[in-house]
């Protein structure tokens, strides 16, 4: 196997944990017990772990709307991000932001936001401050991202000044109710950093094995100087928002879809290469504690403490 066994149960703990943590908020949107808009990334998760696990300490991860995959892999506590989503003072943000508004610099995840391509100058400025440390800044991003006025003004900059941040677009086809086609003429995002002399690449987001190989070299040559495009063919297999009732995709197309589920298939790809059942299921039933642990925290976490509005 090209990566090791170990990384390769890690890569697959990362992906079912995101898995398993978004199905439980899934529920408690059907329940009725999460405020506001709530995207899900199920079927993504290939792109948020091999990238984020090509990352180091060293390094700052930027997101966007659909973020809950990327803040999990850098390795924040699932209990606190279930508590942000629902509002509780034990979120990351003190349950102020919202499953959209997600911090935690404690992992190095520097922020998200439901503003399509609003932290993608944040990544630069970061990186720009960062520059003597060696560290990569990583900002996830959609396909709809890119036919934004300040994802264009971000590449040209970043490219100028040589800016260590590695863009990673994560396309899916689409943006809310349309498909590719029908937003832009340029189907790969990765051919706009082309224009602007990035290098770039682009990769299957249902194999998760390669996305980690493409993101290390990706990183690598960001650390040796400059920025990167790294482009992660991904299925969104959930809604655009957890309810939306998808009657732009037929079913058909939905169930086809479900062919390119990373979790499924690097399940599939490890017990092709040994990995037994039973080691597969043990990882899977630690998570499943982990998260239904998580999950009960969170509901017993208390309501945050308004006032702290007034004084931060
Ligand atoms: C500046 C701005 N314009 C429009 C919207 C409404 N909006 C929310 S998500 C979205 C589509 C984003 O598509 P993409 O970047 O491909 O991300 P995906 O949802 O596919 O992950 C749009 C247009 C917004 N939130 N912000
Ligand atoms: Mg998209």
């Amino acid at each position: 196997m090209a990566i090791r066994v170990e990384d390769g149960i890690a890569l697959y703990r990362a992906m079912f944990l995101i898995r398993r943590f978004e199905e439980t908020v899934a529920e408690w949107v059907r329940a009725g017990l999460v405020p506001g808009f709530v995207h899900l990334a199920i079927g993504q998760e290939g792109a948020a772990v091999g990238v984020v696990h090509a990352l180091d300490g060293r390094d700052v991860v930027f997101s966007g709307h659909r973020a809950h995959g990327h803040l999990l892999a850098r390795g924040a506590d699932p209990a606190r991000v279930l508590a942000e989503i629902l509002g509780r003072a034990e979120g990351v943000c003190r349950g102020l932001g919202g499953s959209m508004h997600l911090v935690d610099t404690a992992v190095g995840f520097w922020g998200a936001t439901g503003v399509v391509g609003g932290t993608i100058p944040l990544a630069l400025g970061a990186a720009w401050a960062r520059q003597a440390t060696g560290g990569v800044v990583a900002v996830f991003f959609g396909d709809g991202a890119s036919t934004t006025g300040i994802f264009h003004e971000s590449l040209n900059l970043a490219s100028l000044w040589r800016l260590p941040v590695l863009f990673c677009c994560e396309n899916n086809g689409y943006a809310e109710f349309t498909a590719r086609a029908e937003q832009s003429p340029v189907a790969y995002a990765r051919r706009f950093a082309e224009v602007y002399g990035i290098p770039s690449a682009g990769v299957d987001g249902s194999d998760v094995e390669a996305v980690f190989e493409a993101a290390r070299a990706a990183v690598a040559e960001v650390r040796a100087g400059g920025p990167y495009f790294l482009e992660v063919e991904v299925a969104r297999l959930s809604g655009h928002y957890e309810g939306d009732p998808q009657g732009y995709r037929s079913a058909e197309e939905q169930a086809r879809q479900w062919a390119r589920d990373p979790v499924r298939r690097w399940r599939d790809a490890l017990a092709e290469r040994g990995v037994a059942e039973e080691a597969l299921a043990a990882v899977e039933e630690e998570v499943a504690r982990q998260v239904e642990a998580a999950r009960e925290q969170a509901q017993k976490a208390p309501w945050p403490d308004l006032t702290v509005l007034n004084h931060g």
